[in-house]
């Protein structure tokens, strides 16, 4: 690295949910500010993207995955070593926002160390006339499990760049602490190994 060039923390970030949530469309919201059909994902895609908050620079590898349930046994590669994820379901359809709440389970199962920064995204905001999951009862859930919320719409882009935000800034804030931590622990390990006065271990007589 140059003297000149700043240190830039890289993140993995997994969305997962059920097929047609507009995880792909959230992505590509937020990588190229466009929205258009595609295709449904096979297996896995695989973008990265380069942020500066506070200060900081910041590369999110965002990994989206495939909510076909035929991929669904092969998902726990793709989170492997995720230090977020986006937990995606239709504001329009309670069996995604069910099927969002399992793959917390899911998650939990395989994150042991509790670190990772976990949002709840209510996506489709913009289909509000035909809502079935309310934003109390999202709320509640996620304020209940401690993770992030927001709704968002891919296609209007209501919301979006502000959870990409939001879990960058609590990855920032958690790394920030990690560090301290760190930091205070090598201060009390120098001071119970720096002898004090009236403890040394070889005073002449
Ligand atoms: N109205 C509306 N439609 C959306 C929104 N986001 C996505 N869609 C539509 O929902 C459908 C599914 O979107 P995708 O982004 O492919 O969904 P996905 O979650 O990636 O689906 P899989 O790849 O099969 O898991 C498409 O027809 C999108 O155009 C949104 O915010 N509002
Ligand atoms: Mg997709």
């Amino acid at each position: 690295m140059l003297p000149h060039e700043e240190s830039t923390d890289s993140f993995k970030l997994v969305l997962l949910g059920s097929t047609d949530v507009g995880k792909s469309s959230l992505v590509l919201r937020y990588i190229r500010d466009d929205f258009r059909e595609i295709v449904s994902t096979t297996g896995c895609a695989f973008f990265t993207q380069r942020i500066n908050l506070q200060g900081k620079n910041l590369h999110f590898e965002i990994w989206d995955t495939a909510g076909q349930e035929r991929y669904h046994s092969v998902c726990h590669l793709y989170y492997r070593g995720a230090r977020a994820a986006l937990l995606v379901y239709d504001i329009t359809s309670k069996e995604t926002f069910s099927r969002a709440q399992l793959w917390l389970q899911e998650l939990q199962k395989y994150v042991l160390n509790g670190k990772m920064v976990i949002a709840l995204v209510g996506n489709k905001s913009d289909l509000h006339d035909n809502r079935k999951v309310s934003t109390e009862d999202a709320l509640a859930f996620a304020e209940q499990k401690q993770l992030l919320f927001m709704e968002t719409s891919a296609k209007t882009g209501s919301g979006v760049n502000e959870v990409f935000e939001a879990v960058a800034s609590k990855l920032l804030t958690l790394e920030k602490q990690k560090e301290e931590n760190q930091h205070i622990s090598r201060i009390s390990l120098q001071e119970t190994h720096s002898p004090s006065e009236g403890h040394r271990c070889c005073t002449s007589l």
